[in-house]
């Protein structure tokens, strides 16, 4: 048959191709082979995936726990009347006009997270005391009430519309005890609180978290008053599923169980909370600290701390603010241990986050990016001792490309596995930052740190839990071997990222921590 020459307007593939491709029949069915070629490829690594996905383990989080892991860390801000008044805690009997702030300015608030690499602000909209610093129509103790501003301030609209416009979260406190509102001890509270929930959602959301306070103060003046957790978590849910709830028990994430920073080194994220409510009803603290092994629900960790020694701001504290080093050791104790980080940041009364405690979060976040920017991990060849179906999708190459999204994951029935990182050069490090693919559930219960020193591997530290990310320190290493060793899973591993770096220890730091255990 004779060579036939396509020209504009005719093709054997039913569109029309300009003159100029030339195309002859040769080419054609190449290119059909080729693609006969990728479609086989397709669908044979695809049946090969199907016929081994990674199943889920346990308790697993929903998107928003996800995306609420991911932020690590962001600021609390305690104010309200108690930052006019020296106290911790209001009798709810203040005048409205104490509550004075000078010269607000939530937009500085939202620059100093952003500065300080925190990715959100949660505002005590309503602390013990009462006292709404948003123009409620549930109560009568309330920024209306008071004078600044003419009765027309409102705390809430300010930071929300500063959050958004820094690109950082917005999240609420909102105290079920109330020493002022007159229902309060009725059963008609709870409907007022479910109202006030409401209003601050329509008027200011979104909200990336919802503060359940479980502190309930005891004695003679304290009013019972039984809380209807499941309106208060209902509503919340029913105006924005996307809004993580955190109480001592979740449902979003749970109280770590203590106020000074520090979760445990075995962190799991899962917590059984059946029979437990927040406050007094809590889990035990340790249980807090620590999680459950292989717990119902997904309830990760958040640590509250103070970056003074008061949640509320106070002209005597001015020169007791947290150092760098001691909040470089937070952050170990925290996110380092599987837990999210809310650092209190009081406002002071002019309504600004004060010199003192900005110049201690610059300090914080420049040790951080100098401490995290080299991932020494990144030039090493990375293999492992067991491949799940020696399948690409689940290489051993995944752990170090910098990609949390991707991961290494092993056969089912492996729970002991080793992950070798070979470098053309010794390289020197001291921490080592490990992420499991928490998407598929939490796994990890023993992995060993060991580096290749004269011919010989040796120990470098241990861990227990992984989960979101878990950051060993130690003394410097140098090494062209490394190794993590998998000791103990509750189902096959899956791990997401392995990094080493050589973190800045600052003076007087205790990079290990002696919280906790
Ligand atoms: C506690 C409260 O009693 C403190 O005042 C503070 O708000 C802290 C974050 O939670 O339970
Ligand atoms: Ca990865």
């Amino acid at each position: 048959m004779a060579k036939k020459l396509i020209g504009a307007g005719e093709n054997d593939i039913g569109f029309l191709a300009p003159a100029y491709l030339h195309l002859d029949y040769k080419r054609l069915f190449m290119r059909k082979i080729l693609w006969m070629g990728i479609v086989a490829l397709c669908v044979t690594s695809a049946a090969t995936l199907s016929a081994q996905p990674l199943k889920p383990y346990g308790a697993l989080p929903t998107a928003a726990q996800l995306r609420w892991q991911d932020m690590e860390t962001y600021m609390f801000v305690h104010f309200g009347p108690n930052t006019f008044t020296d106290k911790e805690w209001g009798s709810g009997t203040e005048n409205p006009d104490v509550f004075n702030p000078t010269d607000l300015d939530c937009r500085q608030w939202a620059r100093t997270a952003v500065l300080a690499g925190m990715k959100g602000i949660v505002i005590t909209a309503k602390h013990h005391d009462g006292f709404c610093l948003w123009p409620s129509r549930y109560s009568t103790h309330t920024v209306a009430q008071s004078s600044w501003e003419g009765g027309h301030g409102d705390v809430l609209r300010a930071l929300s519309e500063a959050c958004r416009e820094y690109g950082i979260g917005f999240g609420v406190y909102l105290s079920p005890w109330d020493r002022n509102h007159p229902a309060y001890g009725t059963a008609a509270y709870n409907g007022v609180f479910a109202d006030m929930l409401k209003e601050i959602y329509a008027r200011y959301g979104p909200v990336f978290e919802q503060w359940f306070d479980g502190a309930k103060g005891t004695g003679p003046g304290v009013k019972p008053q039984q809380y209807d957790w499941k309106l208060y978590d209902g509503t919340v849910d029913s105006l924005q599923p996307g809004c993580v709830i955190f109480s001592d028990v979740g449902p979003g994430a749970r109280w770590v169980g203590n106020e000074k920073g520090y979760a445990g080194k075995t962190n799991w994220c899962t917590l059984n909370t059946k029979g437990f409510t927040p406050g007094k009803g809590a889990p035990p603290q340790r249980s807090l600290n620590h999680g459950d092994e292989g717990g119902a629900s997904w309830v990760p960790a958040e640590s509250d701390v103070s970056i003074r020694p008061g949640w509320f701001y106070s002209p005597q504290t001015n020169d007791k603010v947290k150092t760098v080093a001691e909040l470089a050791e937070i952050y170990y104790a925290t996110v380092g241990r599987n837990a999210n980080l809310i650092l209190n940041v009081p406002a002071d009364r002019r309504g600004h986050i004060s010199p003192e405690d900005s110049v201690a979060l610059m300090g914080f976040r420049k040790w951080r990016s100098e401490s995290f920017h080299d991932n020494l991990a990144v030039y090493s060849h990375c293999t492992a001792s067991d491949t799940r179906g020696n399948n690409p999708f689940f290489a051993a190459a995944n752990l170090t490309d910098g990609n949390p999204a991707t991961y290494w994951a092993a056969d089912d029935g492996t729970t002991t596995v080793t992950l070798t990182l070979t470098f053309a050069k010794p390289v020197t490090f001291n921490n080592l930052v490990i992420r499991e693919f928490i998407r598929l559930g939490q796994r990890v219960k023993a992995f060993d740190l060991e580096a290749l020193r004269d011919g010989k591997y040796v120990r470098v530290a241990s861990g227990t839990t992984i989960g979101h990310k878990r950051i060993l320190c130690f003394g410097e290493v140098t090494s062209d071997h490394v190794r993590v060793h998998i000791t103990a899973s509750l189902a096959p591993p899956a791990i997401a990222e392995i990094g080493l770096y050589k973190a800045v220890v600052l003076k007087g730091m205790n990079p290990d921590g002696e919280t906790g255990d």
